[in-house]
């Protein structure tokens, strides 16, 4: 075999990358399904625009989010919950499209935990200089269950500490397409995001765009 060739097949070939115990990466995973998951978050935001709701502590959030799904992640001055019912519009969430469930699924198979149902998927949207503190989540009723997230646009940075806000944290650059499943020992791991640094994507422009699949209740 050439070196040509076998480059190629490696390029093609899904990788699996352990980040930490429990936390596995699936290098460009999504990228087959770009375009329709693109279609579909514009079909959800259409019913649910993103919004940049305020946390307890009453400063409003640099990302913007929405969500689909049996119940979706909401915070305001009250505090944090999943419901089931979009406070802006007073409707459910937008159901959860077939699609996004079984990207869910197998790739939360492929890393290693068999039978993932999400009810919940949060869709938050950066913007440049967008950015998420470093925060553990921990509103979903089964932390035994894993959170696989989807990363789409413009790369960020990933943070990634330990069980502790004050541990030290790794950074990884997650690109268009990557999945990360996060479950066992990294479920309760303190992570956050650096701010968007501003780009030009070819199909999202300047926007990064996060699904996050959770099994909330
Ligand atoms: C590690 N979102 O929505 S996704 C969030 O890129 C959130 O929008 C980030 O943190 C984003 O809560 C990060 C990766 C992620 C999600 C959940 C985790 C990593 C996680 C839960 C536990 C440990
Ligand atoms: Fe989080």
């Amino acid at each position: 075999m050439t070196a040509d060739l076998f480059d190629g097949l490696e390029l093609a070939g899904p990788t699996r990358e352990q980040l930490a115990p429990g936390a596995v990466l699936l290098r460009g995973f999504a990228r087959p399904q770009e375009a329709e998951l693109i279609t579909a978050i514009e079909t959800i935001a259409a019913q649910a625009p993103f919004r940049r709701m305020v946390t307890p502590g009453g400063h409003q959030m640099s990302v913007a989010m929405t969500s689909c799904g049996a119940c979706g992640w909401v915070t305001d001055r009250s505090g944090y919950r999943y419901d089931a019912v979009d406070p802006d519009s007073g409707q459910p969430w937008p159901a959860m499209p077939p699609l996004f469930h079984q990207l869910a699924e197998v790739a939360a198979s492929e890393a290693g935990f068999a039978g993932f149902a999400p009810d919940a998927c949060l869709i938050n949207r950066y913007e440049p200089g967008a950015r998420m503190s470093l925060h553990q989540d921990r509103d979903e009723r089964d932390i035994g269950a894993p959170i696989v997230s989807v990363s789409l646009g413009l790369p960020a940075t990933f943070l990634f500490g330990g069980l502790k806000r004050t541990d030290r944290t790794q950074r990884y650059r997650l690109v268009h397409g990557d999945v990360v499943v996060w479950g066992g020992p990294a479920r309760l791991a303190f992570h956050g995001v650096a701010p968007l640094a501003d780009g030009e994507h070819a199909r999202l422009g300047r926007r990064r765009i996060n699904l996050t699949f959770r099994r909330a209740r």
